[in-house]
């Protein structure tokens, strides 16, 4: 079924050489369908088979937070790889010259990568692939049904994009076998971790420090799975909106740097004993929503801003652009959670001090910047830049699209008409109170004072 997960980046025939499979999103060994078919292929084409990760440090503004729990995961992957014979090569500067030097320095004749729907992926690999003369193929191992392969349009909303989850998901949803030790004869044996040792760790900006609580890597990603589907997935439907308990799985800045796949959560989950309603909650989550998200990132590269919104959305908030606002907030005011709303300030800490806000909080936190900026673009770039820099899973098609349907009513539909918002959908914090012991919120985002 790996063809199905295979899209073509250019025409040009596969040739004798060495195999190289550029790892990006999916950092991981296990269950990963780039490593399989690299694999796979070598063995076809009798060559060698690597696995390069191009370091860009400036990514995206990321900082210390997320390059420290990205690349302490991947120094795990680099063990496993070299465990199974595999060279892993770190690459550090820009991927359009990097790789190509790579291509050369290994005589390849394929180069592969993995599925990612964002902007900057996506001309990484157009300027790849115009400084090489190679075949360059890309594979889809983040998602449980091919993204390019499930639906080939923007999708409207969930509802649209379920029917087509359902029909497709028993060609998908079956255990990858983990591989086997890659059998090659090659001169120079590579120490895959010493690379590690080359980075400038001060590089990144240390105003965002790594949250010691979410250990990063494959190891902790499965130990965090575990204890989900033991002990909470039983009431994920119930309780996984409060925000003062901790119902979710806590697994997305795994799925972020791709240390486990939404497909081994979902088997996990299918094979639990929970009740069926908690593990459908879960799964729709993981599944649907997920999958969704990718969905609107790759067929709307407006997915970061207001022109990316409907034009219902757009014409609502354009009527009510000179409605009074209330009250409105500076970045620095948001960024250091100086507003009067002690559960939006609640939500900004939890973000910034633990790098992962609640889900049920992440909603009400966007909608409340659009409630409170002069503009629905300027709320949409506080939201993105706050949410990108301190949340562990930022920078990641989930965000960007949990933010255009909190602000922009992307997959939602109109609501009453109210002033600022217009039809997109309102929460206050009245909801908040009348649904959630609030207090219980309160007490665990100042309990832990990490910094
Ligand atoms: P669980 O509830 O255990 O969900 C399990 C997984 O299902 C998640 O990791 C995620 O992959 C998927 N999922 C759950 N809810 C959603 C959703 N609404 N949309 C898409 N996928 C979903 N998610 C991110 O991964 N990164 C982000 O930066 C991010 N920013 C968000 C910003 C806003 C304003 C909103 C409303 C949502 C955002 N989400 C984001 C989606 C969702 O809130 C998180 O995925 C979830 O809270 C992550 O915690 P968890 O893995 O413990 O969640
Ligand atoms: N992907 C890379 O291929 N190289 C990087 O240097 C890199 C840094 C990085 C830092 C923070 C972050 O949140 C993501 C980062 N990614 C990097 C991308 C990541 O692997 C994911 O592929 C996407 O962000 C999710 O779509």
């Amino acid at each position: 079924m790996i063809e199905k997960r295979i899209f073509k980046i250019n025409n040009i025939e596969v040739k004798k050489g060495t195999v190289i499979y550029k790892m990006s999103r999916d950092q991981r060994v296990s269950y990963n369908h780039a490593i399989l078919y690299g694999m796979e292929t070598a063995k076809k084409m009798q060559s060698d088979f690597i696995v390069c990760f191009n370091l860009v440090s400036n990514f995206l503004n990321a900082p210390q937070r997320h390059f420290e729990f990205m690349l302490k995961g991947l120094e795990e992957t680099a063990l496993e790889l070299q465990n199974l014979n595999i060279p892993f090569l770190l690459l550090i500067g820009k991927p359009e010259q990097e790789v190509p030097k790579l291509i050369d320095k290994t005589n390849a004749g394929i180069l592969i990568t993995d599925f990612d729907p964002l902007k900057i992926k996506l001309k990484w690999n157009n300027d790849i692939n115009s400084n090489i003369n190679i075949a360059f193929h890309e594979v889809d191992t983040h998602n449980i049904i091919p993204a390019r392969y499930i639906s080939q349009k923007e999708e409207f909303a969930a509802y649209t994009l379920r029917p087509k989850v359902r029909k497709l998901e028993a060609e998908f949803l079956y255990p990858v076998s983990y591989p086997e030790k890659f059998e090659f004869e090659r001169d120079n044996t590579l120490n895959n971790i010493a690379q590690f040792e080359k980075i400038d760790y001060s590089a990144f900006d240390k105003s965002v420090s790594a949250v010691p609580h979410i250990i990063p890597g494959r190891r902790a990603a499965l130990i965090t799975l575990e204890r989900f589907i033991s002990n909470r997935l039983e009431k994920y439907d119930t309780l996984r909106n409060e925000p003062g308990y901790d119902y979710q799985s806590e697994l997305s800045p795994y799925l972020h740097f791709g240390q486990i796949s939404s497909l081994e959560a979902v088997l996990a989950a299918k094979n639990a004993t929970a009740p069926q309603e908690a593990k459908d909650s879960f799964i729709e989550e993981i599944f649907v929503r997920k999958e969704l998200a990718d969905n609107y990132c790759l067929y709307n590269q407006n997915y970061d801003s207001f022109d990316g919104f409907r034009d219902w959305a757009k014409n609502t908030l354009l009527e009510h652009i000179t409605d009074t606002r209330e009250y409105i907030y500076s970045l620095e005011q948001f960024e250091t959670a100086k507003t009067h709303d002690p559960y939006w300030n609640a939500a900004q800490k939890e973000m910034t001090r633990f790098g992962k806000m609640h889900g049920y909080m992440r909603m009400y936190w966007a909608k409340k910047i659009l409630e409170w900026s002069e503009t629905p673009e300027q709320a949409i770039e506080t939201a993105i830049y706050l949410n990108d820099k301190y949340s562990l899973d930022g920078r990641d098609p989930n965000g960007y699209t949990g933010i255009a349907w909190s602000i922009g009513g992307i997959h939602d539909r109109g609501w009453t008409e109210r002033p600022v918002f217009g039809k997109i959908r309102f929460m206050n914090d009245k909801g908040l109170k009348r649904k959630f012991d609030m207090d219980a919120y309160l007490r665990k985002v100042d309990l832990i004072k990490l910094v």
